[in-house]
């Protein structure tokens, strides 16, 4: 990951593993979509591929809060659990690891910052990622699987800050 992103995005990159990040740009305020972020237990709320998310340990608020996930049919998986490792209402950053599931995402950790645009009132979406490139798979088709994932999420929360944003003011 770029020397230029901000510290948060920073890690150790394994042997085996890779890692990408997906920038958003969204026209709505840091807080209205930090509000759909930070929701650990409703990731469903923007993320498309998810059908419904239960909270298994934790109330959503607290680090090593486990959600699992159901994804819709038609993706080679169907579930994924998932903890949390930061939740910063303060800095606006969350971080989750998945740690099991039937998908072949091993060892993937995400970490989500949101920045106030240098102009306006947007918001500037950064998502980074490390996991591990599956047996049999190139670093390539890994970063090309989950980047499109990470994508649609972000545009879609976009789409739904953006809404939020002109139906409050
Ligand atoms: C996220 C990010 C990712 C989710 C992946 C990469 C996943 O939910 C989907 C398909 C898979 O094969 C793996 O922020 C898994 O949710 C959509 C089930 C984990």
């Amino acid at each position: 990951v770029s020397d230029a992103l901000p510290g948060y995005h920073k890690r150790k990159v394994g042997p085996g593993q890779c890692c990408s990040y997906v920038v958003q740009k969204i026209e709505a305020p840091v807080s209205v979509v930090w509000a759909v972020v930070r929701r650990f237990d409703n990731p469903q709320a923007y993320k498309h591929f998810v059908k419904s998310c239960h909270v298994v340990d934790g109330d959503g608020n607290n680090v090593g809060t486990l959600r699992e996930v159901h994804v819709i049919s038609g993706l080679p998986a169907e579930r994924s659990t998932e903890r949390l490792e930061i939740l910063d209402d303060e800095h606006h950053v969350l971080s989750f690891r998945i740690i099991g599931g039937d998908h072949r995402l091993c060892n993937y950790r995400s970490v989500t910052t949101l920045h106030a645009s240098g102009t306006g009132t947007g918001t500037v979406v950064i998502e980074s990622y490390v996991v591990d490139v599956p047996a049999g798979n190139t670093r390539e088709d890994t970063c090309t699987f989950v980047d499109t994932i990470v994508r649609c999420n972000l545009q879609s929360l976009a789409q739904i800050a953006e809404n939020k944003a002109r139906t409050s003011s």
